[in-house]
C-alpha cells in the first residue's frame, strides 16, 4: 500500500537492505506504521511484496511522498552506507521538511559525521540522531541494542519507540537509553566494535593455545568452550565459538580449520585505536586486536616467512604446560583489562567532547541484544552503580579480587606460550598493561632524560613540586670528565 496523507506513519525508514528490512518488521511486529523509502526503488516492492507482505508497512515511491505521508514532528530513519549517502539523502530531504522534524542515521558513521551533522541541522532548526545498533540481522528483527545520540529534544520524540523495538535485559530493562550529545551515540557503538575485536582476539588465542599448545582436539575444546560459558565467561561470543568447535566440513573434519586464517575489518575496530592514540589513552589490548587482523591478512608474507624464520614449534612442553583452566582465568583476567581500557577511553572521550556519558548505563545497553553481550557487563554495571565515579574499573573491588585470583594463570600462560612460541598479542598486551598501571615508578624518567638531551624537552624532577621543569646539558657533564 502507498503512503497518503490519510494514513500517515509514525515513523520512516530509508534503506531496505536487511538491517533496515528487519527494524522496519522489528518495528510493525511493536504496532508502528512505517513508511518506506529505497534509491533502487524496485527493492520496495520487493520488500512490501515479500518479507513486509501482511504488515501495516506502507511505501513511499519518493522522497516528497515520505515526508507528506509522516505525522509531525516527522521522524525519518536512515539506514544506508555510512558516508556519503548520509550526507546525500540529508540534502534530498531538506527541502522537504519542517523545523522540528526528526533525522535519525542508524548506520555505521563515524562519531566526528555524527558531530558535524547534528550542529549543522540544529542551526537549521531540525533534530538529528545518530544512533548505534548493534546485534547484527537478528539483532535487528527480534531486538537489538541501540545507542542514540544527537540533539538532546529529540529523544522524547523516538524515546518510547526506541525502548520497545530493543533488546531487554533479563530483568526487562531496555537496552537502549539516551547516550548524549551530537557524536555520543556513534562513538559508544564504536567502543562496542572496539571492544567486539578485543573479545574475538582474546578468544582465537585461548583456542589457538588449546588446538596447538596443549593439541586438544575440537570435541575437547568445544566442551571447555561449553563449560566457559556457565561460568563467569558466559557470553554470546563464547557461546557461538562452542557451536563453531561441532561444525563438520563434507569430510567429517572440523570446518573452522578449513576456514582461511585472514581476518577482514571494517573499520570500526581502527577507529577506536585511532581514537586512543588522539585522546592519549591506552587502549592496547583493542589496538593489538586491530594489528592481529592486520597481520593474519599478511597470510602470502607469513607463508614465505614461516619457512625462513625459526623459532620454538609451537606446543607448551608436557612437564610445564598450563592447564585448560589457567587459560581460562587468563582470558578472564586479559578481558577485565580490556573492558577497563575501553572505559578508560569512553571517560577521557566524555571530558573531552563534553557528553556526560553514564557508563552504568552504557554497560545495561550492551548487556543484551549485542555481539558483545554478556554476564560480565552486569558486574560493570554494578561497578558503576557502586561508584559512579569510579576511576578506574580495575579498582572496583569485585573486578580487584578477580585478577588477583587469576594473575598466577595469566603469568603463567603468557610465560608458556612465548616459551612455545605461540603468538598471544591480546593475553601479553593486557598482562603488560596491567603491570604498568600498578607500577608506582615506570623508566619514563630515563625517555624524559633522552629528550632532555637531544632536544631540550625539559624535565620535572621527583623531588621538587609538579609543574616546576629543569634542563641539564646532558654531554656537557660528559665533557667535564664525568663518563
Ligand atoms: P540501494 O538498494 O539503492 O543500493 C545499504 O547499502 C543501503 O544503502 C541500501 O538501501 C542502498 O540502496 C543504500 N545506499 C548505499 N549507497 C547509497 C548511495 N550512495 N545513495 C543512496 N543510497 C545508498
Amino acid at each position: 500500500m502507498r503512503v497518503t496523507t490519510e494514513n500517515r506513519a509514525d515513523i520512516g525508514l530509508i534503506g531496505l537492505a536487511v538491517m533496515g528490512q528487519n527494524l522496519v518488521l522489528n518495528m510493525n511486529d511493536h504496532g508502528y506504521t512505517v513508511a518506506v523509502y529505497n534509491r533502487t526503488v524496485s527493492k520496495i516492492d520487493e520488500f512490501l511484496n515479500g518479507p513486509a507482505r501482511g504488515t501495516r508497512v506502507v511505501a513511499a515511491r519518493c522522497l516528497e511522498e515520505l515526508a507528506a505521508g509522516l505525522k509531525p514532528p516527522r521522524k525519518i530513519m536512515l539506514m544506508v552506507k555510512a558516508g556519503k549517502a548520509v550526507d546525500e539523502f540529508i540534502e534530498l530531504l531538506l527541502p522537504h521538511l519542517e523545523r522540528g522534524d526528526l533525522i535519525i542515521d542508524g548506520g555505521n558513521s563515524h562519531f566526528l559525521d555524527t558531530l558535524r551533522r547534528t550542529e549543522r541541522l540544529r542551526d537549521k532548526g531540525f533534530l538529528f540522531i545518530g544512533t548505534g545498533i548493534s546485534g547484527g540481522e537478528e539483532g535487528a528483527r527480534r531486538g537489538p541494542s541501540i545507542m542514540p545520540g544527537g540533539t538532546p529534544e529529540a529523544w522524547p520524540l523516538v524515546k518510547e519507540l526506541f525502548q520497545c523495538i530493543a533488546a531487554r535485559t533479563s530483568e526487562g530493562a531496555p537496552c537502549c537509553d539516551w547516550v548524549g550529545e551530537n557524536g555520543a551515540g556513534h562513538y559508544v557503538k564504536m567502543i562496542h566494535n572496539g571492544i567486539e575485536y578485543g573479545d574475538m582476539q582474546l578468544i582465537a588465542e585461548a583456542y589457538q593455545l588449546m588446538r596447538d599448545g596443549l593439541e586438544l582436539n575440537h570435541a575437547a575444546m568445544r566442551r571447555t568452550f561449553a563449560a566457559w560459558n556457565r561460568g563467569e565467561l558466559e557470553s554470546y561470543l563464547i557461546e557461538i565459538t562452542r557451536d563453531i568447535m561441532a561444525v563438520p566440513d563434507a569430510d567429517g573434519r572440523p570446518l573452522v580449520e578449513k576456514v582461511l586464517d585472514a581476518a577482514g575489518q571494517k573499520g570500526t575496530g581502527k577507529w577506536t585505536g585511532i581514537n586512543s592514540l588522539d585522546l592519549g589513552i591506552p587502549v592496547t589490548l583493542i589496538t593489538e586486536a586491530v594489528y592481529a587482523r592486520a597481520l593474519s591478512a599478511l597470510k602470502d608474507e607469513r607463508v614465505d616467512a614461516a619457512k625462513i624464520l625459526k623459532g620454538p614449534k609451537g606446543t607448551f612442553k608436557k612437564d610445564t604446560q598450563p592447564t585448560v583452566e589457567h587459560i581460562r582465568k587468563a582470558l578472564v583476567a586479559s578481558k577485565i583489562v580490556s573492558y577497563a581500557q575501553g572505559f578508560m577511553l569512553m571517560r577521557e572521550a566524555s571530558r573531552e567532547y563534553r557528553w556526560h556519558l553514564d557508563f552504568g548505563n552504557i554497560a545495561l545497553m550492551w548487556r543484551s541484544g549485542c555481539i558483545i553481550r554478556s554476564v560480565f557487563l552486569e558486574r560493570i554495571k554494578a561497578a558503576y552503580d557502586r561508584n559512579p565515579n569510579l576511576a578506574n574499573l580495575l579498582l572496583d573491588d569485585y573486578f580487584k579480587d578477580i585478577l588477583r585470583t587469576c594473575q598466577a594463570s595469566w603469568r603463567r600462560v603468557v610465560a608458556a606460550a612465548v616459551q612455545a612460541g605461540i603468538p598471544v598479542p591480546a593475553f601479553s598486551a593486557s598482562l603488560s598493561f596491567y603491570d604498568g598501571y600498578r607500577s608506582a615508578r615506570l623508566p619514563a624518567n630515563l625517555i624524559q632524560a633522552q629528550r632532555d638531551y637531544f632536544g631540550a624537552h625539559t624535565y620535572e624532577r621527583v623531588d621538587q613540586p609538579r609543574g616546576t621543569f629543569f634542563h641539564t646539558q646532558w654531554s656537557a657533564h660528559l665533557r667535564d670528565g664525568n663518563a
